[in-house]
């Protein structure tokens, strides 16, 4: 099956979260986010979504540092090109061609949906994908004390999620996940993600929170750092879990090389795309180290991608993957992505491509920019 894209059209509309979004290293009110339209020569129309962030506090990709590395050198690589297959578009963008990881991922992945639009087939399936209903966990934002962060998790709870993931950073940490951990049962199903808030130095002090029996802490320690994440592993009980510093399926063999870590969220825009957050699952399959797929605060659309790639089989725990009505008043795709009272996902299995359709009016009335690439 070969694919041909002849158009990409860039597009960024402005969505308010319903509440503020706060992580150690910053807060997001409105997302301005990059939606890609891709024509294929067949005339098979695809929506993707590009995941980078309004300021580098997460990666170093942006939405205008992504707008102008598809614009300049991604498009220009796939446009008006024949390939076999999704596989070889990622080759093409990898090809001495360093980083922009989620400008890349951005069009290789609407590659993949194209691919499945093409063979008529769902993308999950296309990717290899066997779940057809995914656990959904929600990640809850740093919160001004613990008593309302105890409130949001018993919400949380009760609404069915399957994993209650806390956002801490020094001086909001070990209090509020044991308020949260008192408040809940002893075997809900709690993380922490410290988005990189912590050094060495803090090893004692991390270690107080392996008395709370949280599945996972994620990212505790730099962004790009494995030594130290792997001297910190041999001093906790708590499973490390790996975001920020998996960008390629490299880092995941060191990571296990050096024990940096137990456990990888696998967020296909921050690798590249679908052919390496693919080759990473099965590298961590071999080695049985469980994955989950992040979430970067995407509309229905990068969601439909996540809940696509989160069938394969060594997506073992919950992802975070909320439905739409917790990021929106109003979501851009429809259906809208729901979660049924057992925090379930269902996955858009009838329907060829990503499983939902994109209103397309509402987005021309949100778009602030528009480009067209190609013909
Ligand atoms: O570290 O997982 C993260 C959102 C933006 C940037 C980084 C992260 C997150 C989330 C949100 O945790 C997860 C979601 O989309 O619900
Ligand atoms: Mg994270």
């Amino acid at each position: 099956m070969s694919l041909r894209i002849e158009r990409i059209v860039l597009r960024e509309i402005r969505l308010p979260l319903r509440e503020p979004f706060r992580i150690s290293s910053g807060v997001t009110t409105e997302r301005r986010i990059c939606l890609l339209e891709l024509t294929d020569a067949s005339g098979a129309t695809v929506w993707s979504e590009c995941v980078a962030g309004e300021l580098p506090n997460y990666s170093a990709e942006t939405i205008d540092t992504a707008w102008h590395a598809i614009r300049e050198w991604v498009a220009p690589r796939v446009l008006n090109k024949t390939f076999d297959g999704p596989e070889a578009v990622a080759l093409a963008l990898a090809e001495d061609f360093r980083g922009h990881l989620m400008a890349k991922a951005a069009v290789e992945m609407g590659c993949w949906a194209v691919a499945a639009e093409l063979e008529g087939r769902a993308l999950a399936r296309l990717l290899g994908g066997i779940q057809e209903r995914i656990p959904a966990g929600i990640s809850i934002g740093i919160q001004a004390n613990p008593a309302t962060l105890v409130r949001r998790a018993r919400a949380a709870q009760a609404a069915g999620y399957r994993k209650i993931k806390m956002k801490i950073r020094p001086g909001a940490d070990v209090a509020f996940v044991r308020a949260v951990r008192a408040a809940l049962e002893p075997d809900a199903h709690l993380m922490a993600d410290a988005n990189s808030a912590y050094t060495l130095a803090d090893a004692e002090y991390l270690a107080q929170l392996d008395q709370f029996n949280l599945t996972m802490i994620e990212q505790p320690l730099g962004q790009d750092d494995l030594r130290q994440h792997a001297e910190l592993q041999g001093r906790l009980k708590t499973p490390i879990c790996l975001d920020e510093c998996i960008t390629s399926v490299d880092r995941v063999a060191d990571m296990i090389a050096l024990g940096s870590g137990r456990i990888v969220n696998i967020k296909p825009g921050r690798v590249g795309g679908f052919s390496a957050a693919k080759a990473i699952h099965d590298l961590c399959l071999r080695h049985a180290v469980p994955v989950w797929c992040g979430g970067m605060l995407e509309s229905g659309v990068g969601r439909a991608y996540n809940v696509a790639l989160a069938t394969l089989p060594n997506f073992t725990l919950p992802g975070d993957l909320s439905p739409s009505k917790r990021y929106w008043a109003r979501d851009i795709v429809e259906p809208e992505w729901t979660m049924d009272a057992e925090g379930m996902v269902e996955v858009p299995l009838e329907r060829a491509g990503i499983g939902v359709s994109v209103d397309v009016e509402r987005v021309a009335s949100l778009a602030v920019r528009t480009e067209t690439l190609g013909a």
